[in-house]
């Protein structure tokens, strides 16, 4: 194996377990009111007693997503669809467009038409960005495949240029931690360089802004990232604020205690934040223990492998 290889290998299967790990040790708290980082770092504690922790709709989309894309690497939205539908568990917790989105699906609205007769602009839920690590990984080299796989991607559930933009920031995020081999103030740069909406460059910009003047007690500066990027459900207030916990973060334990001390959308938040702390650090930098306390984890990395490979 090439060092190449090697790299890439410990960005897939990083960015990959990296979403899971994030959705399950995070999913016990969403919803909950932010918190210090030392609690957070308790809460993590105590979900990992709680072992086996269950995935949800986070991880279960980012599955299909990536089967998808080992059969058809530049995104075919309708036969996402049916990768979507293939892997779809009711009971994951999904958004209630996207429920809606599934049944409209199921009574034969052609998938390409769904994406607007739910939300009739789009959804501009977090839900496209959350699942895209595996295109980060896939196309990390190849950065206009990447942003065509990912609008693909985003327009069959996403329509909205903010849901669509979210996706594409992240998708940019895990990719150059995948082919830098590290995350920080730089790479947010070029993320909001990038952004085609004002909504998600304005807040990875602000993002940026708050790391660099980061005046070095963390609990405070996690209260203001809250406050000012937002943690709710929607794209623009929860994408670059998961940027900002992997970068804040410092490590995989330190995101993770950031994206779980900002409360709000935790399972996502984490997810999307540790995805991208994966990818720069590898698989190696998860905790075992963590890995091993969460449903799922050997396919994840088997299909973090295999992305790894077509990537490669
Ligand atoms: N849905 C949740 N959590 C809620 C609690 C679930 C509960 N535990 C249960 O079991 O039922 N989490 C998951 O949803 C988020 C991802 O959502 P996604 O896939 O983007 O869905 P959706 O429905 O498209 O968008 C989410 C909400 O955003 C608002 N919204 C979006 N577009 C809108 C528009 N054009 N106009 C108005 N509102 C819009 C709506 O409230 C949507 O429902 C993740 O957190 C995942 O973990
Ligand atoms: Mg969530």
């Amino acid at each position: 194996m090439t060092h190449h290889d090697t790299r890439l290998l410990a960005a897939a299967q990083g960015a990959l377990l990296g979403t899971l790990v994030g959705d399950c040790l995070g999913g016990p708290f969403e919803g909950a009111p932010a918190t210090t980082v030392p609690k957070a770092h308790q809460r993590i504690e105590r979900t990992l007693a709680q072992r086996p922790l269950p995935y949800s709709d986070d991880t279960q989309l980012a599955v299909a997503l990536a089967l998808h894309v080992l059969e058809n690497p530049d995104v075919e939205p309708a036969r996402f669809a049916e990768h979507i539908l293939r892997e779809f568990e009711p009971h994951r917790g999904y958004g209630a467009g996207m429920r809606r989105l599934i049944e409209e699906w199921r009574q034969g609205t052609p998938p390409t038409e769904a994406a607007t007769a739910v939300f009739p602009e789009g959804s501009f839920g977090n839900g496209a960005a959350m699942r895209v690590a595996p295109l980060g990984v896939r196309w990390a080299g190849a950065p206009e495949r990447l942003e065509e796989a990912v609008v693909r991607s985003a327009e069959l559930t996403h329509a909205h240029p903010v849901g669509r933009d979210g996706a594409l920031a992240q998708a940019r995020a895990v990719a150059l931690a995948t082919s830098r081999g590290r995350f920080g103030v730089d790479e947010l740069a070029v993320i909001a360089d990038g952004a085609t909406t004002a909504e998600v460059g304005a807040g990875v910009s602000d993002a940026t802004t708050l790391l660099l003047d980061w005046s070095g007690d963390q609990t405070a500066a996690v209260a203001t990232a809250g406050r000012r990027l937002g943690t709710e459900v929607v794209a623009h207030r929860s994408v670059p604020t998961a940027l900002w916990a992997a970068v804040a973060g410092g490590s995989v334990d330190g995101t993770l205690a950031c994206a779980l001390a900002l409360g709000g959308d935790t399972d996502t938040i984490a997810a999307m934040a540790v995805a991208v702390r994966g990818a720069a650090d590898g698989a190696d930098a998860l905790p075992e223990e963590w890995v091993a306390a969460c449903e799922g984890a050997d396919r994840v990395r088997e299909i973090g492998r295999r992305i790894a490979e077509a990537a490669g």
